[in-house]
């Protein structure tokens, strides 16, 4: 419910903290009015976004004047400008993009506290409350109006719809069964939906800014990675809060953002990539992991009396540069990753040690990356991986036994997410970071490397991110406007085979892709 915008200025003006009181720029008086009911008197969020630099990273300061002044379509934001003048809105606009001291801190009992149960789990039926293929759902992300859509991967039609948290990122995480799925929003929500029932069963806010999610292959644990505040957020599968590890260097001397957290669950462990220090953390949750001694395992200097249990705790491996965006080898055994500057480097999770560089430049999107088995010339078959570059417009394929460049397949611009499925002879690129090509998506064909088809939408517009059926047999991308849709093609004629309306469908994932960790998609 929305309270109207007067109750709420009086509301608000009387519960005024006291550094906005008499004496308090005007500024910070006309947000405390209009815009604390929403968005909390710390700017921390509440019914609205965190209001706070780096959870408005991506947000530009013209487009901000615009949401305060005319509001944001189907959100609950509404238009200031018959209540503020324009010099005001652009106070409001620059004030929002300035730090706020002391620094926000969210505690473990914020966390806690933050817990809501949506739904009594007594009262969920066991089995699915519809008959589609549980295993061949989508859910697709609609961040034009903040809701998710889950579709019937069969008949490609939508089967429920419903609100999420404001600008979720990254991919949902799915338990092993299919049953359960995690969305983690920018503004630290995690949210638990049951895919059986179609309910939301419970939120938490596990951070401020927060960068992804993952679950548990043995679905008991879910893992939030965060910038602000700086640490890593264990939960259990209810969302109770099992415990918060600060990202910090061993000695404590220098705090790190995670930049993303992922499950490896032939590991049965969860990896979290450091963006401020040279670390990659193993956080092992079996019972049975072999204990840590003073961190780094290959060190046993302080092995008398530090042990701490290999259960649950950090194990770290010490990088020579830092690792932010990074993904798997199939089995779990090696982390290639880079930094946001292309020093790529492949880190070998059970030799706790970086073992090749990469030849990767630019800025490679390593978390959308895929591997496939590729015929090289001689008919050998050789393991590949490629990946996008946020700066240029290539796909670079690697050997991932030698850790040579086999192909840079130029492109129509620099791209995001890279897709393919085991059962296609295709992957999809899109070059959305490009002005003028951002409406193209590009078909690869994985044995001869080339690109052998393009697919477009009108100029302006964004084509991008394809997610295929259980079966690979239709591959569906994202049509990412406002009024968009998911355009289904035919993944081996290609052609196009029908449209679903959708309001700016970011992302959408495939249940079986996800669960079955099908080697064309993302982890
Ligand atoms: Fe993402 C996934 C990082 C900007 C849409 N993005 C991810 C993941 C990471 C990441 C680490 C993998 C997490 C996971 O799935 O668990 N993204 C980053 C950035 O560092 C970057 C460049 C800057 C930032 O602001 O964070 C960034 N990402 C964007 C966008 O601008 C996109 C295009 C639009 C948006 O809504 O934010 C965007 N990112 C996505 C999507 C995924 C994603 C749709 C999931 C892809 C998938 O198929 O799994």
């Amino acid at each position: 419910m929305r309270l109207p915008t007067s109750i709420a200025a009086v509301l608000i003006a009387l519960a005024l903290p006291a550094w906005a009181d008499e004496g308090a720029p005007a500024t910070a008086r006309n947000y405390q009015q209009h815009c604390a009911a929403c968005h909390a008197a710390d700017r921390l969020g509440s019914m609205g976004p965190a209001l706070l630099p780096d959870n408005l990273a991506r947000l530009r300061k013209g487009e901000a004047v615009k949401v305060i002044t005319g509001g944001r379509a189907a959100t609950q934001m509404p238009a200031f400008a018959e209540l503020l003048s324009k010099d005001e809105i652009a106070a409001l606009a620059e004030w929002i993009y300035t730090p706020v001291t002391p620094a926000p801190k969210w505690t473990e009992s914020d966390i806690r506290a933050s817990r809501i149960q949506h739904t009594d789990p007594a009262t969920l039926s066991p089995t699915p409350v519809f008959s589609a293929d549980s295993l061949n759902l989508f859910l697709v992300v609609e961040t034009g109006d903040h809701h998710v859509s889950v579709l019937d991967g069969d008949r490609l039609e939508p089967i429920y719809r419903f609100q999420s948290r404001f600008a979720l990122h990254g991919g949902p995480k799915f338990t092993a069964d299919g049953r359960y799925v995690f969305f983690a929003s920018r503004d630290g929500w995690i949210t638990k939906f049951d895919l059986w029932n179609l309910k939301v069963i419970a939120e938490v806010r596990a951070g401020i800014n927060t960068r992804n999610v993952a679950v548990s292959s043995d679905g008991r644990f879910v893992i939030a990675a965060n910038y602000l505040p700086q640490d890593l957020v264990l939960f259990d599968a209810e969302l109770n809060l099992v415990k918060v590890m600060d990202a910090t260097t061993l000695d404590g001397s220098r705090s790190s953002r995670v930049s993303a957290v992922y499950d490896a669950a032939p590991r049965k462990s969860f990896v979290a990539a450091m963006k401020d220090i040279p670390e990659l953390w193993e956080i092992s949750y079996d019972e049975n992991a072999e204990p840590i001694y003073d961190g780094y395992v290959h060190d046993y200097r302080m092995k008398e009396g530090v042990a701490k249990p290999g259960f649950l705790n950090a194990r770290r491996t010490p990088l020579e540069d830092v690792l932010d965006d990074f993904y798997f080898d199939q089995d779990y055994r090696q982390v290639m990753g880079a930094s946001r500057k292309g020093e790529g480097q492949v880190v070998n999770l059970d030799a706790r040690r970086k073992v090749a560089s990469l030849p990767l430049d630019g800025m490679p999107h390593l978390g959308s990356g895929i591997t496939w088995a590729w015929h090289d010339a001689s008919g050998i078959e050789r393991t590949v991986m490629a990946s996008t570059n946020l700066k240029s417009g290539e796909v670079t394929v690697i050997d991932m036994k030698t850790w040579e460049v086999v192909r840079r397949i130029p492109t129509r611009g620099p791209g995001f997410f890279l897709r393919s499925h085991e059962n296609s002879r295709y992957a999809f690129v899109d070059s959305m970071m490009s002005r003028e090509a951002s409406h193209i998506l590009q078909v690869i064909d994985k044995q001869t490397l080339e690109v052998v088809k393009e697919i477009t939408a009108e100029p302006g517009q964004t084509l991008a991110h394809i997610e295929f059926t259980r079966d690979g047999r239709y591959a569906l991308a994202s049509l990412w406007e406002q009024d968009g849709a998911i355009v289904v093609l035919d993944a081996l004629t290609l052609d196009e085979v029908k449209r679903l309306p959708m309001k700016k469908p970011v992302g959408k994932y495939n249940v079986w892709n996800k669960i079955s960790r099908d080697e064309g998609t993302s982890h």
